[in-house]
């Protein structure tokens, strides 16, 4: 429980945790090293790991690089099952409860499971909540499931709340990587007042303004991904982490 507690720790001290997504299919390995200094300097507190296809390179190799270049944790948010490596720190273990897809509430994991185990890494129960927003986004393909609907805030709630009783450590809210809206912000509050897990939001968000919409709306930990695959946003990263870091920053 090493990672989940630092993750813990850093949403006490810090009011909220922000984590930026590395997809390998599209930061080239040679921005990498740079890209994580940079996120370092600018007040990121972890990296998720992960891509809906691995089209390019060797996860592995990658998650090695991402290991040996930052002391930040490194977590997997696996795409499939092949998205397994003993370089990383921990793996969010994702059931899509938003869907009624029995692969990808059970199938999957027990295909992962063992070579989890073998891995030695953390593995982080996490109810995956795809979150409808305006177009069919990749997650919500690949997993061969309707998301929630954005207006129905109590559908998302008691989804939730049942993945807590059902013993999962994080809610993970998702719209989808590039979507055209983030989740709405009564729907971060209405699940963020029924859970007492921490609950991640992230897709879609692409100001600080946004990210600290959902930080003040419940949420506990942001992630980000597609804005920072465009270098000339590489500034805006800082602002990103003092808009969620809610107890430290004052939002310019
Ligand atoms: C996707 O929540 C992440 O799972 C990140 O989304 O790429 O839209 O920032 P974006």
């Amino acid at each position: 429980m090493k990672i989940y507690n630092q993750l813990l720790n850093t949403i006490k001290e810090k009011g909220a945790a922000y984590l930026i997504l590395l997809d390998p299919d599209k930061l080239p390995e040679n921005k990498l090293t740079g890209f994580l200094k940079h996120c370092e300097k600018s007040g990121v507190d972890g990296f998720l790991v992960g891509g809906s296809l691995m089209v390019n390179g060797d996860f592995d190799s990658f998650i090695e690089k991402v290991k040996v270049n930052t002391n930040l944790p490194s977590i997997i948010f696996p795409g499939s099952i092949t998205q397994i490596s003993p370089f990383a720190d921990a793996i969010l273990f994702l059931s899509v409860v938003s869907g009624r897809n029995p692969e990808h509430l059970i199938g999957k994991h027990v295909l992962a499971a063992p070579s989890i185990k073998k891995s030695g890494i953390e593995p982080i129960s996490t109810a995956y909540i795809l979150i409808e927003s305006g177009s069919t986004t990749t997650a919500i393909y690949m997993s061969g499931s309707l998301p929630i609907p954005r207006n129905k805030p109590e559908i998302a709630a008691a989804t939730a709340l049942a993945s807590e009783y059902l013993g999962m450590k994080l809610i993970y809210l998702e719209a989808g990587s590039g979507a055209d809206n983030s989740v709405p912000n009564e729907m971060v509050k209405a699940v963020s007042n029924q859970c007492s897990i921490p609950v991640i939001v992230g897709g879609g968000i692409r100001t600080p303004q946004t990210a600290r919409e959902k930080v003040e709306n419940g949420a506990s930990i942001i992630v980000t991904g597609n804005y920072f695959e465009d270098e000339n946003n590489w500034d805006l990263i800082k602002e990103f982490a003092s808009a969620v870091h809610i107890k430290q920053s004052i939002l310019v």
